[in-house]
């Protein structure tokens, strides 16, 4: 048995797309989620987060679940087109909703730890290059400092954003995710561009709102290893690390981008004329935490065919519902790794779970075997993690809900509650109890 001190935040994660629905209420206008969710062909089963949990007007049981659970915190997320409907326009309806969250949520002790962007950039935004064009920065920062006039009293920690990698890789570069770009120059100036946006809200929070939260940003990092014993297979998962992880790493923590990547891009990449004199200064301002979101390991081998050399090799691990390695020694050696290399900051472990083909029985149980081997796995290391000194000060399941899962639509359910999205009842899965015991015990 593993002991978790008094101190550790255990929490519950969410993103605003993925669970509110209630796309068109109190004066939101579309995202880029809406945009590219309704074009055919781009999400699993033409699935929208129209309805989604349609926790917009669920808050309220929500809460409720997350009392039952025990959680210390919860982490959400705010839509951005909710707050600047249009350009220049604040809405204080929109406002209104997570005035009321926070609100209830600290009345309740728990403690609100916010992302203000998950990845649902307004329409009026891409209309104008979204994320690939610098002033993009500007519109990020009049959202930002919204969110923390209106919220800082109640909310106990920000992060500015939720994994650039994905919005800028994921968005830009591979096409798969909003708003469904394929090109690496636009995925390199829009990760400049929301690294340069946090680096820039972090010294307007501190240095001109005089914010006393801790603040921090979240990267999805995977620890990458070679299939094979040769050297191709080595510049391979070297090549991956670097798109993944060392390309927000670095420039977060050491105030550079990594020179080999740099070189590696610069075939498919003008000018890196986009990075301009003391970017990078403002990109590495010091945070009071680090994010991390953990899944998996990744395993990578040569593969001449491919742009950066890399191609994803065959593995015997166990797999997630989304063919994901569980991999929790791996994590652990990531959580080395970044101690050794990049930061002593505090880490939270701000999204950690996994999607599996869950049955919600007649009798509304879900016995979700596999996902509870999972967290525990996860949580055990976690635990071993700080007695060795690691300073994980906290960890957030992934999620809370069921919940719109992107390109795979409602057919991924990560939740530790199963959501029925004919009748929108819950249920509290096995993986809810257990960590509801877990918490309860502050032992795994
Ligand atoms: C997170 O992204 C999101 O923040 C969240 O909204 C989402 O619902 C949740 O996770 C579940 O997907 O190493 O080649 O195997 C997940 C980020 C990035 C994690 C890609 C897995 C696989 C890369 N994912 N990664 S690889």
């Amino acid at each position: 048995m593993k002991k978790f001190s008094k101190d550790f935040i255990f929490g519950t994660a969410t993103s605003s797309y993925q669970i509110e629905g209630a796309v068109a209420v109190d004066g939101r206008t579309p995202s880029i989620w809406d945009t590219f969710s309704r074009t055919p062909g781009k999400v699993n089963g033409g699935d929208t987060g129209d309805v989604a949990c349609d926790h917009y007007h669920r808050m309220e049981e929500d809460i409720e679940i997350l009392k039952t659970l025990g959680v210390d915190s919860y982490r959400f997320s705010i839509a951005w087109p909710r707050i600047f409907p249009q350009q220049g326009q604040y809405n204080p309806e929109g406002m209104a909703f997570y005035k009321k969250l926070v609100n209830r949520l600290v009345e309740e002790n728990i403690q609100p730890l916010v992302t203000i962007y998950h990845w649902d950039m307004p329409q009026w935004a891409d209309d104008q290059g979204g994320w690939v064009n610098r002033d993009s920065v500007e519109w990020f920062m009049e959202f930002a400092k919204k969110c923390f006039e209106e919220l800082d009293a109640s909310v106990a920690k920000w992060l500015t954003h939720n994994e650039p990698w994905c919005a800028a890789m994921l968005g830009y570069h591979q096409g798969v995710h909003a708003p469904g770009h394929t090109n690496l120059e636009e995925a390199l100036k829009a990760a400049h561009h929301i690294l340069l946006s946090h680096g820039k809200a972090v010294q307007y929070y501190k240095d001109v709102f005089g914010g006393t939260k801790d603040i921090g940003i979240t990267l999805n990092l995977s620890p990458v290893y070679a299939a094979g014993e040769n050297v191709n297979d080595y510049l391979a998962a070297n090549n991956f690390d670097g798109y993944l992880n060392r390309w927000f790493l670095d420039p977060l923590f050491k105030g550079q981008y990594p020179i080999d990547m740099m070189n590696l891009f610069s075939k498919f990449v003008h000018t890196y004329d986009f990075i301009q004199d003391g970017d990078l200064d403002i990109i590495s301002t010091p945070t009071d935490f680090f994010g991390i979101n953990f899944y998996n390991r990744a395993l990578m081998e040569f593969s001449a065919a491919s742009e950066f050399l890399f191609k994803p090799a065959y593995s015997d691990y166990p797999k997630s519902g989304m063919g994901w390695d569980i991999s929790p020694n791996e994590f652990k050696e990531l959580i080395h790794r970044l101690r050794k290399e990049y930061t002593h900051l505090p880490i939270y472990i701000t999204e950690n779970g996994a999607a599996f083909d869950d049955v919600l029985e007649a009798d509304g149980q879900v016995h979700d075997k596999n996902r509870v081997d999972y967290v525990e796995k996860h949580l055990t290391a976690v635990a071993e993690l700080n007695e060795e000194g690691m300073n994980i000060a906290g960890y957030y399941l992934w999620s809370l809900l069921d919940n719109f899962e992107w390109a795979f639509g409602y057919e991924k359910r990560f939740g530790i509650v199963y959501v029925d999205f004919q009748t929108q009842n819950r249920y509290l899965k096995d993986s809810a109890k257990r960590y509801a015991e877990v918490i309860a015990s502050r032992s795994v």
